[in-house]
């Protein structure tokens, strides 16, 4: 069988000390290539993403964002153009290394009869390392919430380290994506299961960053919580490109 080209896009603010070693590790793997989405990073994130574009010019790019500041809005402009791209998968990861490029290999072959997998810290158990009791007991209560309120079959919809075909990607309609933060991840995943996608899960420990500062937090915790009733009525009222509503059970 041919080797999948694989795009990882990755989004990023203030990671200057993790984009080196992480594309570094990405691109150890054969066939997976990088896009970093940088937010004017004040620290130099977008420099150090350049300077690895330059060294890697057919594996590595990098897009400047220059609009408003956002996790969502970032990957809705690397999407954009990666369906765009000569691809056969589009994955997605956090710049941190709270994603481990290990699980790369794993998503993808998964994605070879899924249109959609999903790296899920809540599969088997929980496999969350160095949080706080408090962020992992609303981690996933939030997650048994939006299950209960969406009906999606996915044991961690607000995770993101995920791996779409490109085709299915490209079927989600990016331009009338509205959150951000958490409620992104919720709202593809809503997006992908009303495109009739067959989402697949696999299993992933992830690891808190040893480097830098979470970014998310306060407003995105808030939008997370009423976005799940927002899909449900969106749903209801048929809106976006299907007009049949969610299927059952997903
Ligand atoms: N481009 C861009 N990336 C962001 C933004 N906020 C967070 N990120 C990136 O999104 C990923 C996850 O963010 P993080 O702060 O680690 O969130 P947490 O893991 O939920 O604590 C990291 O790669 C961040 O650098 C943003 O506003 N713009
Ligand atoms: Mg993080």
């Amino acid at each position: 069988m041919r080797e999948t080209r694989n795009l990882v896009v990755i989004p990023t603010y203030n990671e200057r000390e993790n984009i080196e070693p992480l594309v570094r590790q990405i691109l150890q793997y054969p066939g997976f290539s990088v896009m970093v989405v940088d937010d004017q990073s004040p620290d130099g994130t977008g420099a150090a993403a350049d300077a690895l574009a330059r060294e890697c010019p057919d594996r590595v790019e990098v897009v400047h964002r220059t609009g408003k500041r956002g996790l969502g809005l970032s990957y809705l402009d690397g999407f954009q153009l990666a369906v765009k791209r000569d691809v056969d998968l589009v994955c997605q990861m956090d710049a941190d290394f709270s994603h481990d490029p290990k699980y790369l290999p794993a998503l993808a072959s998964a994605a070879a009869d899924h249109d959609l997998v999903v790296g899920s810290r809540y599969m088997n158990g929980i496999s969350v390392v160095n949080w706080p009791l408090q962020r992992l007991i609303l981690s996933t209560l939030a997650n048994r919430y939006i299950r209960a309120v969406t009906g999606l079959a996915v044991s961690d919809c607000t995770g993101g380290f995920r791996c779409w075909r490109r085709e299915a990607l490209a079927r989600i309609p990016l331009d009338r994506i509205v959150s951000d933060g958490y409620a992104f991840m919720v709202e593809m995943l809503f997006e992908a299961a009303r495109q009739r996608c067959r989402i697949g899960e696999v299993s992933i420990v992830f690891v808190e960053r040893r480097i830098g500062t979470s970014k998310l937090s306060g407003g995105v915790l808030l939008e997370s919580i009423l976005m799940p009733w927002r899909l449900r009525l969106r749903a209801l009222l048929g809106r976006g490109a299907r007009r049949t509503g969610i299927p059952p059970g997903v």
